[in-house]
């Protein structure tokens, strides 16, 4: 056998991971159900190159070196547990590997890893992320499941990925179905859980909204404005093409971006993020701020209704210094990205700690620099953040941050302050700074929410260290009769 890899699944996807591959100097045996689609491959794109085809699942199997790697490119769900039993039944062999490159929901990889591993395989799920382009010549690849198969398959991944920086974007990420998982929170354009995108896009829409209607800029001006920031701290992929979509005209002269309807689509997965983070009972609002901003933006009609009959403040023109507001909003979008992120890798070790992964946290941020719509100078700071330190409890905990953002926030309240007076909504940037003051408060006043859900519903509180006393005992469920009536029973039905 001379095979290093097999792929099964010739669509678009899998065609162009194979070519990759096959680019990369590995040789790869192409399987498809429909194995018509096989010999097409053959004699066309894969025409003059190393890969080899097989016809059945036994003859894949055949032609691999050992321990096999399979990688499955094909639809999501019963097709992938179809072809892991006709892989079993087909020859596989303990110690074999069986990759799942597909859309996978994570549970299904959690179950899939116990599975194979109970009868002596190995798993792997793997988000792939960044298109048919980036399958091409390089994906962000994000491999979890069985530990032991990642020596084996680490030399194929990491010269198929993307490479960015100098390092390729792939990673280990962790146990089980975390692959899976991490490509739901990430989010490229092929992803299924628009999440942390969702964020960026929302603070940047912020950002032109409040050049625009605020300082009354036009467009020309605003995509330079941009053109700088990807200069500095804000360089990323989403800047870039904003300050191209703020430069592009129509054959009038007008840019494109004022004649587009105001109303944002969803593909209706952009929500799953914010489910998954409520689910988890973390506080990721920025993400979920910005699916509620698209959700006002689709009722345009009702807020066309609205504009007539409510008034926000009067108009006043800026009188402060241009340049020096524009700076500090700058640094807006800079502490508000850090938030987002933060908030996200919360949402990630809130989940690992439930789910008994070890996550690698730096190499997640690393397979995120590149091949993908979030790619940026930032996430290379956030990957030296945790390698400096992987148990790192928080990105505001790091120094480079934790500095960042000190020295974004004067700006960062000046630039919502003065949204605020404009009457502009900026709720991603607003929910940021909420977090932030939030996070950074050691008292906050949920010791009047404890109260208030004893005194309608005797759910009882506990006291405060240091103020202990006789009734109040530290670490005890206390119950106050606040009323003098309704005596001293405790609601036992629910708790926090
Ligand atoms: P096909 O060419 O035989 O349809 C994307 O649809 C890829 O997934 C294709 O390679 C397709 O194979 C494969 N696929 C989709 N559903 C499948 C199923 N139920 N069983 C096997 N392969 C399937």
């Amino acid at each position: 056998a001379t095979g290093d890899i097999g792929l099964i699944g010739l669509a678009v996807m899998g065609q162009n991971l194979i070519l990759n591959m096959n680019d990369k100097g590995f040789t790869v045996v192409a399987y498809n159900r429909t194995t018509s689609k096989v010999d097409h491959f053959l004699a066309n794109e894969a025409k003059g190159t190393k890969i080899q085809g097989a016809h059945s699942i036994p003859e894949l199997i055949a032609k691999l070196k050992k321990p096999r790697k399979i990688i499955l490119l094909v639809k999501a769900g019963s097709a992938v547990d179809d072809f892991i039993d006709q892989l079993i039944q087909g020859g596989l062999e303990p110690g074999d590997i069986v990759i799942d490159g597909g859309n996978s929901h994570y549970p299904d990889s959690i179950r899939r890893t116990q599975t194979l591993e109970a009868k002596g395989f190995l798993f792997v799920g793997s988000g792939v992320s960044g298109g048919e382009e980036g399958a091409r010549h390089g994906p962000s690849l994000m491999p979890g499941g069985s530990p032991a198969a990642w020596p084996a398959i680490q030399p194929i991944f990491q010269k198929t990925a993307a490479q960015a920086y100098g390092e390729p974007c792939c990673d280990w990420v962790g146990e089980t179905g975390s692959g899976h998982y991490v490509k739901m929170v990430h989010n490229g354009k092929y992803n299924l859980f628009p999440g942390i995108e969702y964020g960026d896009m929302q603070l940047i829409a912020e950002a032109y909204d409040i050049l625009k209607r605020g300082l009354g800029l036009a467009e020309d001006e605003i995509a330079d404005i941009f053109l700088k920031w990807n200069k500095g701290v804000l360089d990323s992929f989403l800047i870039d093409i904003t300050a191209n979509i703020l430069k592009f005209k129509d054959d009038d002269g007008e840019p494109v971006v004022s004649k587009i309807l105001d109303k944002a689509g969803q593909k209706g997965t952009g929500k799953w993020t914010a489910i998954a983070a409520l689910d988890a009972g973390t506080a990721v609002t920025l993400i979920g701020e910005a699916v509620f901003a698209r959700c006002l933006s689709a009722i345009k009609e009702e807020r066309i209704r609205a504009s007539k009959v409510m008034d926000g403040p009067k108009k006043e023109p800026f009188r402060g210094d241009k340049q020096l507001f524009i700076d500090d909003l700058e640094q807006a979008l800079y502490a508000s990205k850090i938030i987002s992120y933060t908030q996200g890798f919360m949402l990630m070790r809130e989940t690992a700690k439930e789910l008994n992964w070890n996550l690698n946290y730096a190499g997640i941020a690393k397979m995120w620099r590149g091949g993908c719509i979030i790619k940026s100078v930032f996430l290379k700071d956030i990957t030296d953040a945790y390698v400096k330190n992987p148990k790192l409890e928080s990105l505001l905990f790091d120094d480079f941050f934790s500095r960042a953002i000190r020295t974004a926030q004067p700006g960062w309240r000046r630039v919502i302050a003065q949204a605020v007076l404009w009457g502009i909504p900026t709720p991603a940037f607003s929910t940021a700074l909420a977090f932030f003051d939030g996070y950074r408060s050691e008292v906050v006043p949920a010791n009047l929410l404890q109260a208030q859900r004893d005194y309608f519903g005797a759910h009882t509180f506990r006291v405060l260290p240091g103020k202990e006393n006789d009734k109040f005992k530290l670490g005890e469920d206390i119950h106050v009769n606040w009323t003098g009536r309704g005596g001293n029973v405790s609601a036992s039905t629910y708790n926090t």
